[in-house]
């Protein structure tokens, strides 16, 4: 008989804890027992998962005994408090937030790019990166293994359920709104915490998450150093400019790299059509593009619109499209669990 797990899922309510779920009951993950812990504004309510009903729990450092798998999606501060109380009585943490991306002991993983890396886990707590940097990584480590990747430019067009089930909430408000010609109430996007709010539906903004000291944004920044450590590319060039788009699922990306090595249109083709978590979505005499809408509630990641720069051979221009809150969160979480099981690590 295959091992079975026992599993506690932080943030259940959400966006992303949603969509964990879901997976988890789709890709028939070995749970022995499951628990779902969020706030105490929703602890005591009745939660629905593989046919049966679950009472959610208040997420407290005592919840997490004899659990052996805590996959978090609860905010940067719950996982602060709460992934080393986990982590201390024994369990794995996989933690989509940004607060341990960074620190040097912590793996921060996209199966397909860095497996490697879950082999030496010191704290117990594993990341799972930013959104927007897994989609763009998977696409280009297969064009780094075969040709080598010296400089990265991105723009993002990134969906509001980046930002939690209370910004998706807010673009339909504000869409039903102008429908009925009312005024349009904004209280949520760019960034909860900060100074000012400005409307999402009829527009776009320059700015996801707060701004850092140096003039790029936290989301900037973030995918900017966790490119370079998911790739082991301390030197890589990266630049980013983050901006938010009025669609409610799908992040999309603009992409300019530049190879080492020189490579024609049909080498990327034939690279990307055979790497994994990738499809090809790229024929210009049938309007085929990767999408928004076509990549919600789909696992890969799509590429399109492959084109050479037309000053510098070693220069591509791409559009990479996947689903946010599955490639970008919530799949990408269960597939370092399924990771860690497959290779023994757990
Ligand atoms: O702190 P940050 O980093 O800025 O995080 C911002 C938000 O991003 C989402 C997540 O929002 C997070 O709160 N998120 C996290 N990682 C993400 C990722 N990788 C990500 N989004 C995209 N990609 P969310 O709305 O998706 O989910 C929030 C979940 O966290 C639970 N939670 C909140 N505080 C908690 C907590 N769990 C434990 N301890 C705490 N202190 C939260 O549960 C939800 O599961 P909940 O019980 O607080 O909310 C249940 C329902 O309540 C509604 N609601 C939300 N906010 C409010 C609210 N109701 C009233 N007032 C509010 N302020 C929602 O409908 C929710 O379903
Ligand atoms: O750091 O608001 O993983 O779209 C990525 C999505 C932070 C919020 C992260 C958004 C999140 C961001």
């Amino acid at each position: 008989m295959t091992k079975q797990y026992s599993v506690a899922l932080v943030g259940a309510t959400g966006a992303v804890g949603s969509k964990m779920m879901e997976k988890l009951i789709e890709r028939k993950f070995p749970i022995g027992s499951i628990k779902f812990l969020a706030s105490a504004r929703s602890a005591g309510k009745p939660i629905e998962f593989n046919g049966q009903t679950y009472t959610i729990e208040e997420a407290t450092p005592e919840a997490f005994e004899g659990v052996q798998i805590a996959l978090f999606s609860a905010g940067g501060s719950v996982s602060e408090a709460l992934a080393p109380e986990a982590a201390k009585r024994g369990a794995i943490v996989i933690d989509n937030t940004s607060h341990f991306r960074m620190h040097p002991e912590v793996p921060l993983v996209v199966p397909e790019v860095n497996r490697h890396a879950l082999k030496d886990i010191p704290n117990g707590i594993i990341a799972n990166p930013n959104c927007s940097t897994i989609q763009m990584v998977a696409a280009l480590q297969p064009l780094r293994a075969r040709f080598g990747l010296t400089k990265v430019i991105v723009s993002t067009y990134q969906a509001v359920s980046g930002s939690g089930i209370a910004a998706i909430e807010e673009l339909r408000n504000q869409s039903a709104q102008w429908e009925k010609g009312k005024d349009v109430e904004a209280n949520i996007l760019p960034a909860k915490s900060d100074k000012k709010h400005y409307p999402i539906a009829r527009n776009v903004i320059p700015q996801i998450d707060k701004f850092t000291d140096n003039g790029y944004t936290y989301e900037e920044m973030k995918m900017i150093n966790e490119t370079k450590k998911i790739m082991e590319l301390p030197a890589l060039h990266v630049a980013a400019t983050c901006v938010r788009v009025p669609v409610v699922s799908g992040h999309s990306e603009s992409v300019y790299i530049e190879l080492e090595k020189e490579a024609s249109v049909e080498d990327i083709f034939a690279t990307l059509k055979d790497a994994p978590g990738i499809v090809l979505q790229d024929d210009i005499t049938t309007q085929t593009y990767p999408m928004p809408i076509f990549a919600e509630n789909e696992d890969p990641t799509f590429v399109g619109r492959i084109r050479r720069d037309l000053d510098n051979p070693k220069g591509f221009h791409m559009w990479i499209v996947a689903d946010n809150l599955l490639k970008g969160a919530a799949l990408n979480s269960i597939q370092i669990a399924e990771a860690l099981i497959e290779d023994d690590l757990i």
